[in-house]
């Protein structure tokens, strides 16, 4: 049988921890023969250590086969010893009459404390998804804050918002979620990503051509696909839980397992692929195998494309240039 691998989850007391790790230590990120550590990493104060041992005990009691050890954390130098896999989900949210360079300061601490910490312990090739938001300048911060591990170690989570593109089409065109390939999401992880459907097939047919709509597209798609956050904010109360676990699961599993040549969307440090800048954490269409990912290169860009992929670009700059000074 296979050795275990280590994965760390931070904000593993949280709502989308609760939807998560009982997924991991099922087996549904890694594969049904694969035994986990978990290393839980939550705030050093009694409240959430508390809340994290609730967890652990749930966890138990699911006698999961595959969980292989099980540990509770306060420090990430601890909590990422070794780790294969790190889950970065805990993150300061927005406080009523907080400012948005204060959330950004915020979390540029968390996140500058939590890539030294990679850098120092983590496995030399750990696979590391931020899912707290902001998650690409999160993802962006950790990883310059870790010089020693390759950039591309560092992912930011815009699956959520490719498995919700994918979801509306679907419906859209009456076909199975299941039918639709080479869907891609650019950019940020925020309103502005650009959902882009031209490129994708359901059962083999054009998805564009079968729409056949820029105007549903433009006015109905994207701000259905950009606010749907909202929407479940709006609907249930707090957001969403288990289908970001759902999306991160998802996220992993193709990164570790591969994707057998078909498209998925995932945050990447660019190289210049598109014209983005190196280094900026941005959603692109990528194939993964072997444990790698690989961007989609050559992919045409229609002018109506180039503005959205410029209006999200924009706000990752700004975000960017809001945290620069604190790295
Ligand atoms: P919760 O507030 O339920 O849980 C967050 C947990 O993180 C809490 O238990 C908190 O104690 C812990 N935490 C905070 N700072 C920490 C730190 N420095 N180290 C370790 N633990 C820490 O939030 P939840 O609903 O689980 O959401 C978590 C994050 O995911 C939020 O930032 C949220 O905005 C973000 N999301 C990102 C999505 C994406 O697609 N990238 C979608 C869903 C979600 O909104």
């Amino acid at each position: 049988s296979k050795k275990p691998v280590r994965v760390a989850v931070t904000g593993a007391a949280g709502q989308i921890g609760y939807a998560l790790l009982f997924r991991i230590a099922s087996g549904e990120m890694l594969g049904k023969d694969q035994p986990v550590i978990l290393q839980l990493l939550e705030l050093p104060i009694e409240k959430a250590q508390e809340a994290l041992r609730g967890v652990m005990m749930e966890l138990e009691d699911c006698a999961f086969p595959l969980l292989a050890g099980m540990e509770a954390h306060s420090d990430p130098m601890t909590a990422f010893k070794d780790t294969d896999y790190a889950l970065l989900v805990g993150a300061r949210p927005r406080g009523p009459g907080m400012e948005r360079a204060d959330l950004l300061a915020a979390n540029a601490q968390i996140f500058t404390a939590q890539g030294k910490a990679l850098n120092a312990v983590a496995s030399r090739d750990v696979k590391v998804l931020v899912v707290g938001n902001p998650a690409n300048t999160n993802a962006y911060i950790a990883m310059k804050s870790a010089p020693d591990l390759k950039p591309g170690n560092f992912t930011a989570m815009l699956r959520l918002d490719h498995n919700r593109a994918a979801s509306q089409i679907a419906a859209k065109t009456g076909k199975p979620v299941s039918a639709i390939k080479k869907l891609a999401v650019w950019g940020n992880h925020s309103p502005t990503m650009y959902a882009d459907y031209r490129f994708a097939t359901i059962d083999g047919a054009s998805v564009k051509e079968t729409i056949n709509d820029q105007v549903w597209n433009q006015d109905v798609f994207l701000p259905t696909v950009g606010k749907r956050g909202a929407a479940i904010i709006a609907a249930r109360g707090v957001s969403s839980a288990a289908s970001a676990a759902n999306a991160a699961i998802d996220h992993m599993r193709d990164w570790a397992l591969g994707t057998n040549g078909e498209w998925v969307t995932m945050g990447v440090p660019s190289n210049g692929e598109y014209g983005i800048p190196k280094d900026v954490m941005f959603g692109f269409p990528v194939t993964c195998a072997n444990g790698e990912y690989k961007i989609v290169e050559g992919l045409p860009i229609d002018e109506f494309s180039q503005a959205c992929i410029d209006k999200t670009l924009a706000e990752l700059i700004g975000e960017r240039d809001g945290v620069q000074h604190l790295l």
